[in-house]
This record gives C-alpha cells, structure tokens and sequence, in this order.
C-alpha cells in the first residue's frame, strides 16, 4: 500500500472512496461533512436518510464506517465513519483507530482500491493534530486491506507538515 499526503479539499480527491468525518446522526453537519454533502449533492443525504430508517436506527456509533453513494462526486463512495470527541480524561484513541481500519473495510466490501481520508476527529471534535496523525497513520500502516492508495488529505499547510513527520518518522 502506498501512503501519501496531500494538502487541500478533500472533495476534489479523484479516488474510489472519499472518507467523512461524519456524526452519529448521518444527517451532515460543518467540516469536512458539509462540505461533502454541499460539493456531492442530495443523492448522499437521501441514502444516509435511508440508513436511519433501517440497520441504523440509532444512528451510526463512534468508530463504526458505513458507505453511500458519493453523488456528484468523483469518487464512486463517500465512506461515513464517526470519530470520537477528544477526551482529556479518557483514552479514546481505540475508537479513532477503529475509524480508519472499519472504513479500510468497508472500502474492501466495496472493491475501492484507492480512498482519501480526512484527519478525522481533528476538527470539531477537538483531537491534538499530532496524535491524531499518529493514530491515523499507525492504523492504516498495520491494516489488513487490499486497497493499494490512501492519501490522507489536510486543509492547511499546519496539518500536512505534521503528517509529514509522522510519516517520515
Ligand atoms: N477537506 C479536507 N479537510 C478538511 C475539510 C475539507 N474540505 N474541511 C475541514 N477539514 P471536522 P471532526 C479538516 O470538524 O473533528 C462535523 O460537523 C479540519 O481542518 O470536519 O471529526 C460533523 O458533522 C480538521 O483537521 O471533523 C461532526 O459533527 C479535519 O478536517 C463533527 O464535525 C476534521 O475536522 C466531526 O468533527
């Protein structure tokens, strides 16, 4: 597998399956999951609207991933998965593990060869950049998966310089 960083918009990521850092609800939201509802259209929401009322009816839990079209898109699957709130107090970093090897999974189910992940839980959910790119590329480092590119893509020149370290290091 090959890992590589890029700096920019997730939503203009040419690759099988784009990752959302979604919320329990499926129901969008602001980051990266606004902007993937805005830029892919309502075909997402109605199948996130689906969801809900079958297998999830409770909503998606922390650390789970399920997939959905990725409408107007280029990629063919948006991915949602649910990172967990930062915690001081407790460790949750397994749950934030979980994100990216059960969307690895389920981009397995869906024969993607190639998906773009966000820094996940670093956002509104409050996750110290650095640890959560040491999560995210440990995880995927050590995933058992056929897909052959992940490319971890970063807003801001900050985020992508701490991936960098990580990933040389
Ligand atoms: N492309 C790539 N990265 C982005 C983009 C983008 N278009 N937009 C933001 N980021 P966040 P979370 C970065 O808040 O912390 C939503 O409301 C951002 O700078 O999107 O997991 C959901 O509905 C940050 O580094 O996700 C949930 O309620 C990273 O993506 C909640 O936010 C993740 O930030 C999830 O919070």
């Amino acid at each position: 597998m090959e890992i590589t960083l890029v700096q920019g918009d997730i939503t203009e990521q040419p690759v099988d399956a784009i990752v959302n850092a979604a919320n329990s609800s499926l129901m969008g939201g602001g980051g990266v999951d606004g902007a993937i509802h805005r830029r892919g259209g309502p075909e997402i929401l109605e199948e996130c609207r689906k969801l809900r009322a079958s297998a999830y009816r409770e909503g998606l839990p922390t650390g789970q991933a399920v997939a959905t079209t990725a409408g107007r898109l280029a990629a063919r699957w948006v991915i949602h998965t649910v990172g967990p709130v930062y915690s001081k107090s407790e460790d949750r970093s397994a749950l934030l593990a979980s994100c990216y090897r059960e969307s690895l999974r389920v981009a397995d189910e869906l024969e993607a060869r190639s998906v773009a992940f966000p820094a996940i839980s670093t956002g509104v959910y409050g996750w110290p950049m650095d640890d959560g790119a040491r999560i995210a590329i440990e995880t995927v480092r050590h995933a058992d998966t056929s897909v052959e590119d992940v490319r971890f893509v970063l807003f801001d020149s900050a985020a992508h310089a701490v991936f960098e370290a990580r990933l040389s290091g």
